[in-house]
């Protein structure tokens, strides 16, 4: 019985010390499309890295992570690793001129269905 206590006891501490190592942050990244998108979640889909999601719209990624496992800073390098520039970090051009081509968004580029296929602004 005595075991068990402490057993559970143990548990909740290291689920305290867990969740305080934690943390959630937001910040810009350069992408075009859903492509940018997956590419830049697969960066982030590394040890340490608890969720990571970029919003197309809003050109912002959230990232939860470890931060005994892993710096804000690395988590800015992985991203721009693979060619997206971040708000601290930018992308190698090397880097950047292999990515799709309407993934180019330092030239504009849209991704947006089919050539001949206009984008409106409105709908
Ligand atoms: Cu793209």
């Amino acid at each position: 019985m005595k075991h068990i206590i402490l057993g559970s006891a143990c548990l909740f501490f290291a689920l305290i010390a867990e969740a305080q190592n934690k943390v959630q942050i937001e910040f810009g990244v350069s992408g075009v499309c859903g492509m940018c998108e997956e590419r830049i979640e697969q960066a982030l889909d590394v040890p340490g890295v608890i969720m990571a999601d970029w919003n197309v719209e809003s050109k912002r990624l959230t990232v939860a992570y470890k931060t005994k496992k892993i710096s804000e800073d690395q988590i800015h390098q992985l991203v721009a690793d693979v060619g997206h520039d971040t708000d601290k970090v930018k992308a190698k051009d090397e880097v950047y001129a292999n990515i799709h081509g309407c993934c180019k968004y330092r030239e504009g580029a849209s991704c947006s269905g089919s050539e001949g296929h206009d984008d409106h602004d409105d709908h």
